[in-house]
């Protein structure tokens, strides 16, 4: 992605996951916004995005972050919301492990309450060991967690799988933790 598209993606992820207001936008149900609304409040609000730009961020995002709907009509950020935001996904079982990237510093909280959702929807969860590392990575030098998430889902707990593969959960418990 080059600079200008990085910098589109983090303006489109603060206002599509955490601050549709700031732009006088209301996310729709499955957090959905009209494309042509979003392209209008992006001028009056100073930083125009072009159609053809969003195109290429949805397109070439690293992760995923957007996906346009069938019509193309409408706009979303696939997950990280932290506006309260039904996206509409369906329940769906998890594979037997899925895997958490955190660092150091939060182990002594995350061995005693487990995995919490903080300010976001939902627990995010990987299903490689690789993304995990590289999500740890972001705060520092990582620590991989494994979930024992098939056990997790025979114990009844929902798990939702976002549309750029991320797995979704409430709350992980401590004993369905093991540091890898
Ligand atoms: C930690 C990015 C203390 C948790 C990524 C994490 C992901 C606790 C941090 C997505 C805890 C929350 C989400 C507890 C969890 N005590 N710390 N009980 N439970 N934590 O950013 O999973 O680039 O909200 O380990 O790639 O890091 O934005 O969640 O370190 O997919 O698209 O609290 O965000 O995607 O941090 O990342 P976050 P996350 P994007």
């Amino acid at each position: 992605m080059s600079k200008r598209l990085i910098t589109v993606s983090k303006y489109l992820a603060k206002h599509l996951r955490h601050a549709p207001q700031d732009l006088g936008l209301t996310l729709q149900p499955g957090g959905w916004v009209a494309v042509d609304d979003l392209l209008a409040a992006t001028r009056q609000h100073g930083f125009p995005i072009t159609f053809d730009e969003l195109i290429e961020c949805v397109e070439t995002n690293d992760k995923r972050r957007f996906a346009f709907d069938v019509s193309g009509e409408l706009i979303r950020a696939n997950q990280g919301h932290s506006v309260e935001v039904d996206l509409q996904l369906e329940a769906c079982e998890p594979p037997p492990t899925l895997y958490h990237g955190t660092v150091e510093r939060f182990m002594p909280s995350i061995l005693e309450s487990g995995l919490t959702r903080g300010k976001r929807h939902h627990v995010h969860l990987s299903g490689d060991v690789e993304t995990a590392r590289k999500v740890g990575a972001r705060r520092g030098q990582p620590v991989i967690l494994a979930i024992e998430a098939g056990r997790m889902g025979r114990d009844g707990r929902e798990f939702l799988r976002s549309a750029n593969g991320v797995w979704l959960t409430d709350a992980v418990p401590p004993e369905y933790l093991s540091r890898i």
